[in-house]
């Protein structure tokens, strides 16, 4: 299993030094996820997992949500202003989920990474008003894409609540997820900065892309990690390396400034969304307010998953026909449980925070910079 795993790093290019006794690092990890039932837990929660020296040594951090949101004051009501829309249902249907109960991770991450620039580049504590811009349009076009997932997948709830196309139907939910998007662009335009507004168009192709790669299944094993992987970057890295990135470019010349910026984004987000599939056989439906399990009930082979066939190569068969037969998802979610799979994938994601840490350690000190370093931590230790 180690030599499976140690080739699998190799071959999924992580290019940090593997320091972490691998052995000890999964013991640890066994009790990494302790029941929080609350968003604002989600903002708090301390580090079980330490994957940077300064926190080893016990120095503390700014809570990086505490500071990022003294930039992001009116969020929420700022998004639906760009959401000028005169049709009353339309309007209704694409404000919806902009009512604070996602986690803003996005614009956290970009506002606290504009900062952090800025201060590299010239020691300056002001945000550009176009930087908080980059802030509002990540979490809008994360939301429509949130928006059209849920029609694809014929999702019912999220975050606690009913779906937009079950409470308006499908038709109704993708085109106000076209709204949002529509809204998105036209903000990013007003930005007026091409390099901008390129980097930010390229998320949208990833997104798609990544749901495209998610559509289909690779035959042979070898190549699953690597397709994971690519559809993981495309579906939820993209974003948020191409945000950070974009208020590097905002804040600063240098080009060496601005692939910091997006390996960091890169790999937390890599980082974030292996959490996230993790959380999908650990949680509980309450816990994530959306049901768990759904990836294996929509065919989808994750980490987990792909981690445990390693173990047990009698699940191809159930990954090939996409958990299909009768008693497939429970069969499948007692092999994960029987493997190592869900340990494996949360120390796959500590190789990633490890890489965004050393990226943005790269920048010069600012509380900004340390409390992405935090942030780096919080996605790997959160459970909702
Ligand atoms: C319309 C832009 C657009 C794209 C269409 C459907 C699609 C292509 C892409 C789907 C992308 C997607 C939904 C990826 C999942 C990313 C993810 C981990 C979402 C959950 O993020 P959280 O936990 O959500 O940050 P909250 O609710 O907290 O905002």
């Amino acid at each position: 299993m180690l030599v499976h795993t140690l080739n699998f790093f190799r071959s999924a290019a992580v290019k940090e030094n593997q320091s972490i006794p691998y052995f000890n690092l999964v013991k640890n990890l066994t009790s990494a996820f302790p029941n929080v039932h609350s968003i604002s837990q989600f903002h708090q929660k301390a580090p079980a997992v330490c994957c940077c020296s300064k926190a080893q040594s016990g120095q503390k951090y700014a809570d990086p949500f505490k500071l990022g949101w003294r930039d992001l004051k009116g969020l929420y009501e700022d998004i639906r202003k760009e959401l000028f829309i005169s049709t009353t249902d339309l309007k209704e249907m694409a404000e919806y989920y902009f009512d604070g109960k996602g986690k803003a991770l996005r614009p956290i991450i970009v506002v606290l990474m504009a900062r952090a620039c800025n201060i590299h580049y010239n020691n300056s504590r002001d945000m550009q008003a176009s930087q908080r811009s980059v802030a509002l349009v990540a979490e809008m076009i994360h939301t429509a894409s949130l928006v059209h997932d849920d029609v694809i997948d014929d999702a019912s709830s999220r975050r606690g609540k009913h779906t937009a196309n079950k409470l308006w139907g499908e038709k109704k939910a993708v085109l106000a997820g076209d709204l949002i998007l529509s809204a998105a662009s036209m903000l990013l335009a007003r930005i007026g900065n091409i390099a901008v507004t390129t980097i930010l168009s390229q998320v949208i192709e990833d997104l798609v892309r990544g749901e495209f790669l998610q559509l289909g299944s690779k035959e042979n094993e070898n190549e699953r990690i690597a397709h994971y992987l690519e559809k993981t970057f495309n579906k939820t890295a993209s974003l948020i390396a191409n945000s950070c990135k974009a208020v590097s470019v905002l804040g600063c010349p240098d080009p060496v400034v601005h692939e910091i910026a997006y390996q960091y984004g890169k790999n937390v987000g890599i980082a974030f969304q292996l959490i996230d599939d993790v959380l999908d056989f650990t949680s509980c439906s309450d816990q994530m307010g959306k049901p768990t399990s759904a990836d294996l009930k929509l065919g989808l082979a994750t980490g987990p998953v792909l981690f445990a066939c390693q173990q047990f190569p009698e699940m191809n068969a159930m990954i090939m026909r996409r958990f299909s037969l009768p008693g497939d998802v429970d069969r499948a979610r007692q092999y994960v449980s029987e493997s190592d799979g869900v340990q494996q994938t949360t120390y796959l994601a500590q190789q990633y925070c490890h890489e965004a840490v050393r990226q943005i350690s790269k920048l010069r000190p600012s509380p900004e910079r340390d409390a992405l370093i935090q942030l780096s931590e919080i996605v790997l230790t959160r459970d909702k």
